[in-house]
Parts: structure tokens; sequence; C-alpha cells
């Protein structure tokens, strides 16, 4: 018997794909089918840390409800099986009628979550679309947190580097619940990984822990210091902390004259946002405020970081500014000569250096839609205007969208608009190994292989890996046979439409393709280590630090600063400022929630998963009895936008006056699956951003009531 035999089944090590954490595994398997997976404490990033819906990894793959062949839809609505190959001729075909019809701008390529978990689906997908010529790109990331992308176009970015968790004594993290999502923001991969221990761990050797959220989530729970604003504040709270921070003259004066613009500015913009009108506009005691504000800027060492409930928020690009401008002004950064935080193994290492790259403000001359003069920011045009690309009419209509890895039916804002827009297209194409809410309207549903049946490696998680690591897998179990890899699909279609694709630097030849394997060694040739020495470490690679220091900056570089308060930012600082009182229609804030056993749409149809198998509305308990609602009742909940009903479950970690839902859950038309989903509530007009067109996702205004027929 071999170590890796157990009785009756096979064990090997893998990785889990449904999230950015990878955690290490073990896979039980027996007659080809994966019968359990275990954490593998051996993994030196996860150490035996699996979530639960980790753990149900094989439901995923073998499920019930698992594509085992592609579809198409025919005459009367419903869905035939049909070859992969026969499928990706005919969409070619299709694909070419419209391209000669109505122009390449007619194609869209839309880029999910789950995409983003195999390595080499992206670059491929990517690969193929530029080789349409049409502009409308789009991705989960502009409904997400594409502030982030805002921040660095409107301020700058520092190239040195952030300061590191595994020496921080402060850390703050602002709409985001690491122990649930195992995200933290674009915090350090630190919090990510078996994010509770890792958060213990730090305050045992002294680290302070803010955390910002109107919920007492579980991360929330073990912070030293939790401030719970009102839903949608925090760009003011944000403000107000600077107010004290520059005031009280806590700031590196050092690092902002070195590196800053304006900082005269940013301290003008802020001095009228007192603890005081921090306390009145977001329900933070001044006292508080104070407190968080000293304890953030006197650490020695740390960094704010945040995640979706910031980033989805009605301010959301203004609040993402100001807490990148509270880590500017504290000096939250690397400097020369100190160890860079480099994380690079398979993919290529970007020198660390102690200078800014100035904010380009390159969304100013991006490829412009017709939809509300939005233009193309990093190469995108934002998913909060898909709807309206394929509906508006004119020349440039939306006619065939490609969906990879992502649910849009049930993730992007106002339901009802995206359902009737992908509903109208010409052609839908959707890569999902599940009839998702999307599928169910797709001309074509390509069934692709999953996580554990296809080979991978670690790539693209290498930034939110605590340090170097990398570790590659095999596929481990076989997949039915009328499957493809993604990968496959966008090749075979990128051929079959004629295009040339590139990948890794050179062109392909169609008539000798390449396996997985080889094209994921492909892609790791830039990297510090061997691909092999990786493909040989079962339980992955740790590579030790590369010793590589921030260098000092360019002489070109020598001028280059950040911008801290330009004027459409203060002009947003004043909206938030002075924006009235919530209408008495919707009196309450309806926010973000993610839990452990989905991710999105993923998990919430594995039978026995998600506890009580529905995505209740979370309400306090005072507020439901004030609302003559009990625990487990149907409730209805309107917004300005919609309604939908949902049953009520009373939460004592909510604030008054704030409700909580998880999104991406959908029943609709699917015998036998619970949940409602969310964006039913949510527009893409009322409360968007400029420049990334964001929706506003969380702190939405709404009304709950009993529901008026209860079944
Ligand atoms: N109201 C509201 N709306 C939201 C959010 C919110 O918090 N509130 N969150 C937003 C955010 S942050 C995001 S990222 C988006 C999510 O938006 P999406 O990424 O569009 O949604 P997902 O549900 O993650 O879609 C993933 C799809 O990939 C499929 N899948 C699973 N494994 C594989 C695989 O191996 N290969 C392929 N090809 N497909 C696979 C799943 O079956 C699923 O249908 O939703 C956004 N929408
Ligand atoms: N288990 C699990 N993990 C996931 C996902 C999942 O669905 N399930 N999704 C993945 C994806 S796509 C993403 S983008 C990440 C997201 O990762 P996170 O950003 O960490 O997402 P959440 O866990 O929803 O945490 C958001 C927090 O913001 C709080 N919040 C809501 N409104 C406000 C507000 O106005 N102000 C403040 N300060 N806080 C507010 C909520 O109470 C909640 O605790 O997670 C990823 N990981
Ligand atoms: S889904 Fe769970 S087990 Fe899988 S990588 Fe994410 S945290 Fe780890
Ligand atoms: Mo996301």
């Amino acid at each position: 018997m071999r170590q890796n035999d157990v009785i009756g089944a096979e064990r090997r090590t893998s990785f889990c794909r449904l999230c950015a954490s990878s955690c290490g595994v073990l896979l039980d398997i027996e007659d080809g089918r994966i019968t359990r997976v275990l954490g593998d404490a051996h993994h030196p990033i996860s150490g035996g840390y699996t979530c639960p819906k980790g753990r149900r990894g094989g439901d995923l793959v073998h499920g019930h409800d698992r594509l085992t062949s592609s579809m198409r839809r025919t005459a009367t609505g419903t869905h035939e099986q049909i070859s992969a190959t026969q499928a990706v001729t005919e969409i070619a075909e299709r694909l070419q009628a419209i391209v000669d019809r109505h122009g390449s701008e007619a194609v869209a390529l839309y880029m999910g979550t789950q995409q983003n978990f195999s390595a080499l689906t992206p670059v491929m997908a990517r690969s193929w679309f530029r080789g349409t010529g049409s502009h409308k790109l789009f991705s989960t990331m502009t409904i997400d947190q594409s502030a982030k992308w805002v921040v660095a176009e409107r301020m700058g970015s520092y190239l040195g580097g952030r300061q590191r968790f595994e020496d921080a004594d402060v850390w703050l993290l602002a709409g985001t619940n690491p122990i649930v999502s195992a995200n933290g923001g674009d915090g350090d991969g630190a919090v990510v990984h078996n994010p509770s221990v890792a958060l213990r761990s730090a305050q045992a050797r002294g680290l302070q822990l803010i955390v910002v959220d109107p919920r007492r989530t579980e991360t929330a729970a073990l912070a030293d210091v939790h401030l719970s604003p009102r839903p949608g504040t925090d760009a003011v709270l944000f403000a107000g902390l600077l107010h004290v921070v520059l005031t009280e003259n806590l700031h590196d004066l050092d690092f902002c004259r070195r590196y800053t613009a304006d900082l005269s500015a940013l301290t003008d913009a802020v001095s009228a946002v007192t603890p005081t009108v921090v306390q009145r506009i977001c329900g933070v005691p001044a006292d508080q405020v104070d407190h968080a504000a000293r304890l953030f800027a006197t650490a020695r060492r740390g960094m704010a970081t945040s995640g979706t409930g910031l980033c989805m928020g009605p301010h959301s690009n203004l609040a993402e500014h100001l807490v990148a401008a509270l880590n500017v002004v504290c000096g939250r950064y690397l400097r020369e000569g100190e160890q860079a935080d480099d994380r690079s193994v398979l993919t290529r290492r970007v020198p660390a250096r102690a200078e800014v790259d100035p904010p380009a403000r390159a969304y100013e001359h991006g490829y412009q839609s017709r939809v509300g003069g939005v233009r193309a920011i990093r190469g995108e045009l934002p998913s909060g205007i898909l709807a309206d690309e394929i509906l508006e009419p004119g020349p440039d209509r939306v006619r065939a969208l490609i969906v990879s890895g992502g649910n849009p039916a049930a993730a992007l804002p106002d339901r009802k608009k995206t359902l009737r827009a992908l509903r109208s297209l010409d052609l839908l194409v959707c890569v999902d190994p599940r009839m998702s809410s999307t599928a169910r309207l797709a001309d074509y549903v390509i069934a692709p292989t999953t996580m554990y049946e296809r080979a991978d490696h670690t790539a693209i998680m290498e930034p939110f890996f605590p340090q170097p690591f990398a570790q590659f897998t095999p596929a481990l179990v076989s997949p039915p046979p009328g499957v493809v890899d993604d990968w496959r699909f966008f090749l075979d279609l990128a051929t079959a439409c004629g295009q040339p694709v590139k990948f890794a630097g050179r062109i392909l030849d169609p008539a000798a393709p390449l396996t997985s394997e080889q094209l994921l060694a492909m892609t790791a040739e830039r990297g510090r280590v061997d691909f092999a020495d990786v493909v040989a470490s079962p339980h992955g690679y740790a590579a030790g630090p590369s010793g590589a220091v921030v260098g000092a900056a360019t002489a070109e570089a020598m001028r280059n600063r950040l911008v801290l308060m330009p004027d459409d930012v203060r002009a947003e600082l004043h909206e938030a400022l002075v924006e009235s009182a919530a209408a008495d229609d919707f009196p309450m804030r309806l926010t973000v929630r993610r839990i452990r056993e989905a991710v999105n749409s993923t998990g919430t149809r594995v039978p026995g998963l998600v506890p009580g198998g529905t995505n209740p509305v979370a309400v306090h308990p005072d507020d439901l009895a004030a609302l003559g609602i009990g625990d487990g009742q149907e409730v209805t909940v309107r917004s300005a936008s919609g309604r939908l009903c949902a049953k009520a479950r009373a939460d004592r970690t909510l604030a008054r006056g704030t409700a909580s839902m998880t999104h991406c859950f959908d029943s609709t038309d699917i015998a036998g699956a619970h949940g409602v989903n969310v964006n039913a509530l949510t527009s893409n007009a009322a409360g968007v951003q400029t420049i990334n067109a964001m929706p506003t996702l969380t702190a939405v205004p709404v009304a709950i009531e009993p529901a008026k027929e209860t079944r």
C-alpha cells in the first residue's frame, strides 16, 4: 500500500479553487469520485484550514445538477445536449453574422468570479476577446471594488509597497469580514488564510485591531476597537479620522513632504469634519473617533484596508479615497532600503521603488460608451452599464454576450432590467458547470471542467498569500466525457473565428494543441522559481523571501507626487456632508453580507449546505418587534427600485435600523431551490458613482413590512 492510499480510497493533495484563499486540501477519491475533502495540515499557508463549502467540494464537482454536456436552446426555449465542438462551430458562425451586420462592438465578454480561480481561463478568454476588436469587456471588478482603481487614477500610487501585517502593530478593517469572506479588502494576505487564527495570533503579539462595520461581525467581535457607523457614511467617518490625525499633527510629515502634492488641501477639506460632526452623521461617538484616529496614527506600523462594505456604498469612490489618504498621511508604506513585499514566485517580479506613479486619470481618455458618457477604466467598461449597453438602441448595441464563470442574471443591479437585457440578446453564451440563472437564458451553455478535474497553479493568487508561495495540482478526477476545459473553449472559438491566439507572448498553433500542463508551464516562465520544483511539491512550494529591497526612486520619478484632494474629490466630500436624512418611506438600510457556505451563487444550491437553505433578511430583534414581525415570518422588503419577499431573521449583531441579506441567491424558475435575489432592490440608475458607474449595493434605503399573504 502506498503512503497516499487510505482504505478503499486514494488520498491526493490539491488546493481548493472556490475563493482566493486556495486552501490546501486532501481528497479521498474512490472509483473516480471525490468522497471526502479535508484540510491539508502540511500546507504551509492554510495549515489544515478549510471552510464548509470547501469541504463540500465533492458535491460541487459531482453534484446532481452538474452539467455533463454542453447545451443548446431549442425553439421552444428548453435546452438540448450538443457536443462542445458543434457548439463552437455554431457560435462562431452566429458571431460572424452579428459582426458582419453590426460591427465588432456588438460583441461583449463578461468575466465572472469563478473564471479567476482557473489559471488559464482569464488569459485565454482575454486573448479571444482581443481578437474580436471590440471594446465591450466587462468583469465583476466593476460591481465590486473598482473604487480602488478610481483612487489610483485620481490620487496616484506609491510603488514601494505597503507595510505588512506580519510586523504591524495596528490594522484597520473597514467594511470587510475576512473571517467569513477570507478577503480582507485589498489587505495583506495574512488575514485571508485561516483568518481567525491569523488575527488572534497577531493580537497575541500586540497588534491592535480596529474594525469599522455596522454589524458586530465575526471579525468585529475580535476587535480591540469596533466603530459601528450608519451604513453608507464611511466617507464622513474617514474624513473625521483624517481631521483628528492632521489637527493633532500625528501624521508622517516626512513622508507627506516627500511624496504628496497637496497636504494643505486635504487638511482644509477635512477641517470642518470634527468628531462631533462624525457623531451626528455617522452615529459613532466622538470620543471613539478620537481614540481610533490616535491609535491608528501613533502605531509604528500598520494599514487601513477596506472591502465591499465601503466599495459598494453610496459614496464609494470618495470613501475609498479617504481610506487611502489615511494610509498616505500616516506613511504606511515601505521606504527605500527596506525588505520589499515581494510575493512573486511563478509570476514576474515587479521591482519596488520608493517613488510615486502619479495620477493619470486615464479613464478620461478611454473608449467612451454611448451610455451615460461612461468611459472604459483599465480597459473595461463598467458592468453597472452592461444592461443598458444591451438595451439602448443604436449601432453600437451589444448583441452577443459571452459569460465566463459568472452569473450576471443574479449579480448585476436592477434585476428586472438585467433579465430583460439578457433575454433580448441575439446570442448569449454561458460557460458554466451548472444551469445558473444566466445559463437558463443562454442560447448555448458550454459545460466546462471544474476544480479537481483540471490542472492548475496558483500564480494569479500570489498577491493574496502572506509569503511567497506557489502550488501546482494535476487533474485528479476524470471529467464527464462531454465537457471541455474553459480555456480550450476560448481557444477553439478564436480558431473557429479565424483569429490567431497569443498566449504568454507566443502565437499558438491550432494544429498542434498544447496540454494544460504545457500552458501552465508557459505562464510560469518568468517566475523566479523553476516550475518543475513547484510541480514536485505536493503541499505547495514556500519560496522564502526573495531578498529584494525597495529601490531608490528613478531620476524621472523624483518629482512625481500623490494628489490627496483634487477638486472632484472635494466636491464629493461636500455632497456627502450635506446629504439629507433618510426618507421616511424607506427608514432601514439594507447592507451586504457574505456567508461561509456560499461564494456568490456557488454553493447556494448544494443540498444541506446553506443553513435553512435560503437567504433571510436579518434584522435586529428590537426592530422586528417594533415592526410587529416575528422571527421567521415572511416579510416584504421594498426599496425605491423594487421589492422582494423573504423570511425575516432576528439577528442581534446588526445595529438598529440596519438589515442585511446575502446576494446571488435565486430561486426563479428553478424547482426546489430557495432564496431570493437581492438585486430586485438595487438600481443601476439612482445612486451610481461617476467614473466607474458603480451601483449602490449596500446601505440601500428599504422598508420592511409583514408580507400581505403568508404561506
Ligand atoms: N446586491 C448585490 N449584488 C452583488 C454583490 C453584493 O454584495 N450585493 N456582490 C458583487 C460581487 S463582489 C461580485 S464578485 C459579483 C459576483 O458576480 P458573478 O461572478 O457574476 O457571480 P457568481 O455567482 O460568482 O458566478 C460564478 C458562476 O461561475 C460558475 N462556476 C463555478 N465553478 C466554475 C468553473 O470551474 N468554471 C466556470 N466556467 N464556471 C464556474 C458558477 O456556477 C456560477 O454560475 O456579484 C456582485 N453583485
Ligand atoms: N464565504 C464567502 N467568501 C467570499 C465570498 C462569498 O460570497 N462567500 N465572495 C468573495 C467576493 S466576490 C468578494 S468581493 C469578497 C468580499 O469580501 P468582504 O468585503 O469581506 O465581504 P463581506 O464578508 O460581505 O463583508 C462586508 C462587510 O461590510 C459590512 N458593511 C455593509 N455596509 C457597510 C457600510 O456602509 N460601511 C461599512 N463600514 N461596512 C459595511 C457588512 O456588514 C460586512 O460585514 O469575498 C469573497 N469571499
Ligand atoms: S472556499 Fe473555503 S476551503 Fe476553499 S479556498 Fe476558500 S476558504 Fe479555503
Ligand atoms: Mo466580488
